[in-house]
């Protein structure tokens, strides 16, 4: 811990470290990503459930939102569970989050409340933002979750300033700041990683690489496509983690988390995920053939590749599993039911919490 102290004490001072340390000593990477969490029957079962509670609690988002119920935007995480379930379980108390707008897997992953969610999503006064965020713009400090962003890669420079709030408070959290193959291509995430990696700050961003920036696959709009690669001229090291494999991820995040905290500086981890609806609720994904999301499916499925384990180990049955299915699917009802009875705000809240 005590590199972090003194480059901490010493951004305090001066804002920057003028420190003349060779940065090049950090050229020993850790080996990360290549590993997989070995998890015992509990864990397999507690990540079954919690990546079902997302799968299952989305789906129910895209029937709301075609009956009409959800306005606005809303961006389904479907496909993506394993990534923000993996990187939770290696996460501390006081451990941050901060994302985009594909953002209720990671809520939930958070620990905040499914029914505060989708009381949000329908605008009801009992949501995260009182109803008047959506989709995009719930927060909840109890639990660490930073946002929540509309703006695509606004949430990186946010989530590098909890960072240095962090190193500044000398507290030992770490920041993890979630953001898309397509936000890997802004300038903000650039002038991020230069920051972080001067000050050292603990922060961990993590590339959600699902292929496409809305129609846009990776290969058309990056001119470089491995983005575990894209820290290198800031010396941060990268690695590329298979973002499907729940167990990957954990160990990926172990090691991530480990080093940042321990005052070494960034990490960037590429997870490399899929996502299996359109962009938005609005999109009917012409730029894919249905082949390949049922091939990814089919081969690759974040929550079947868990399910398959503990039925060929003889840690659950099928009834075992339908049990946790249903008992998802209650909390997820629940939830709906909440979000479509619970009140809307009172007309005076049009002028509270709002910047004019
Ligand atoms: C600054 C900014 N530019 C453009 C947009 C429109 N936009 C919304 S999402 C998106 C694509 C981002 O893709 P990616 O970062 O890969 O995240 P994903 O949606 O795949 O999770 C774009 C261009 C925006 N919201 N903000
Ligand atoms: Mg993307």
């Amino acid at each position: 811990m005590a590199p972090r102290k003194s480059a901490a004490s010493s951004s305090r001072r001066t804002g920057a470290t003028n420190s003349t340390k060779s940065r090049s000593a950090k050229t020993a990477k850790p080996a990360i990503g290549a590993q997989v969490a070995e998890f015992d029957r509990e864990q397999e079962l507690e990540v079954y459930r919690e990546m079902l509670l997302i799968r299952r609690f989305e789906e129910k988002a895209g029937q709301l939102y075609g009956m009409g119920f959800i306005g606005g935007f809303c961006h389904l995480y479907i496909g993506q569970e394993a990534v923000v379930t993996g990187i939770q379980l290696a996460m501390k108390d006081g451990d941050q989050l901060i994302t985009g707008y594909r953002d209720h897997g990671h809520m939930l992953a958070a620990g905040m409340s499914p029914r505060g969610v989708m009381a949000e999503l329908t605008g009801r006064q009992a949501g995260y933002s009182r109803g008047k965020g959506g989709s995009m713009h719930m927060f909840s400090r109890e639990k660490n979750f930073y946002g929540g962003h509309g703006i695509v890669g606004a949430q990186v420079p946010l989530g590098t300033g909890v960072a240095f709030a962090n190193r500044y408070r000398d507290n030992g959290n770490v920041s993890l700041a979630f953001f898309g193959d397509g936000a890997a291509n802004q300038g903000q995430v650039y002038e991020s990683f230069n920051m972080a990696e001067l000050w050292q700050l603990p922060v961990i961003f993590v590339v959600e690489n699902n292929r496409y920036a809305m129609g846009t696959s990776v290969s058309r709009a990056s001119a470089q496509t491995d983005f575990s690669q894209r820290g290198v001229s800031f010396n941060i090291p990268g690695h590329k983690v298979d973002g499907m494999d729940v167990r990957a991820v954990k160990a990926a995040a172990l090691s991530a988390l480990d080093y940042a905290r321990s005052g070494k500086g960034p990490v960037i981890l590429e997870m490399m995920t899929y996502r299996y609806r359109g962009h938005s609720m609005s999109d009917p994904a012409k730029y894919r053939t249905k082949d390949e999301v049922q091939k990814m499916r089919s081969e690759h499925d974040p929550i079947e590749q868990v399910k398959v384990r503990l039925l060929e180990k003889g840690w659950a049955s099928e009834e075992e599993l339908k049990a946790i299915d249903k008992e998802v699917r209650d909390i997820v009802a629940d939830s709906a039911e909440f979000a479509q009875t619970t009140p809307e705000p009172d007309p005076s809240e049009l002028y509270t919490d709002i910047v004019l």
